[in-house]
């Protein structure tokens, strides 16, 4: 892998695609938007492609609406943020332009380094730095990209995002570095984070449904698991408006005694997600999520369960792999 060859495929591409995973979240959709406005200031043409509807709480960053479901029908290339598992691309990779991706240049840009990668990368940058764009901006640094400032105000929407403002476990003296520079090169942290607050607000509709979703928390493992499960009709209902494990997550993880907290979602055709997230100082999301075909951080994690495992047999088995993991 280099940096170079990243360049050279720039270079040699006028139309270039920027590919997020079917899970976008505010590292993949800042480090796109930053890519967007990198690539333009170079003269290129660049079509933001992610299969499914951008998280209502991120629409507060300008441009999500150029973010389309589909692969456009002329381009050049592909750079894909913040993902290197074809796992996560099981809506996308159902679509026959899907194809059309594969038999170009395909860079991945990425900072999930337990992921087995993606088998038609031509070039794989993948670095365990804490968010997308900390990484870009040292791809970009290194190649003498231009960096506007709408690109700096993205990629620090990138990594104060994934770093949960600069706190996790996978924050370096690095990311403080690459956000000082963003802040000098003109990303104006306090305007990002008030247009965050202001679309953070929620419908009044999803208070009472919290209460409700916070009655339902279950405790295993000695206290140390507080799991949620959310049922298709809820999804169908209220996820258009917000998803609803966001709701509580940080709720059962702010209890005492909880070391991990999960969200599971059980939908129409059986299919069940989780949402792993670890407290410090137990950072197994990672491991428990691969143990069911899933990935992610230490901290952050999830996995989908797609042959029709009953819920009940997922929670057991999630508790016994988790008393293993905690032993
Ligand atoms: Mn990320």
């Amino acid at each position: 892998m280099s940096y170079a060859n990243v360049g050279k495929i720039v270079d040699e591409s006028q139309h270039i695609v920027v590919l997020q995973a079917d899970n976008p979240d505010g590292d993949s959709v800042g480090s796109s938007l930053a890519l967007e406005a990198i690539l333009s200031e170079m003269g290129k043409q660049v079509t933001l492609v992610c299969a499914i509807d951008i998280p209502a709480h991120l629409k507060y960053l300008s441009g999500w609406d150029r973010i389309q479901r589909d692969v456009p029908n002329s381009f050049d290339a592909t750079i894909i943020v913040d993902n290197s598992t074809e796992a996560l691309f099981e809506i996308i990779e159902g679509r026959e332009s899907f194809a059309w991706i594969k038999t170009k240049p395909v860079i991945v840009i990425d900072h999930h380094t337990t992921s087995n990668g993606l088998s038609f990368a031509t070039e794989s940058i993948v670095e365990p730095v804490v968010a997308t764009s900390e990484l870009l901006y040292k791809i970009a640094s290194e190649l003498e990209w231009p960096l506007p400032t709408d690109a700096c105000d993205m990629m620090a929407v990138s990594i104060m995002s994934d770093s949960l403002g600069l706190t996790t476990d996978a924050t370096t003296a690095d990311s403080f570095r690459v956000m000082a520079k963003l802040v000098e090169r003109g990303a104006d942290i306090a305007k990002l984070d008030a247009a965050r607050r202001e679309m953070g607000k929620k419908e009044p509709e999803l208070l009472p449904y919290k209460g409700e979703l916070l009655r339902r928390v279950e405790f295993s493992v000695n206290g140390k698991l507080a799991s949620i499960t959310i049922p298709w009709k809820e999804i169908e209902k209220y996820s258009p408006i917000y998803n609803p494990t966001m709701l509580v997550i940080d709720d059962m993880r702010s209890t005492i005694g909880v070391v991990v907290a999960i969200g599971y979602k059980v939908y129409s055709d059986g299919k069940i997600t989780a949402k792993i997230r670890c407290n410090y100082g137990t950072p197994v999301a990672d491991a428990l999520a691969s143990h069911f075909g899933g990935g992610g951080h230490p901290y952050a994690a999830g996995f989908k369960i797609l042959d029709g495992t009953p819920i009940v047999d997922i929670k057991r088995q999630v508790e016994e792999k988790l008393e293993e993991l905690l032993a």
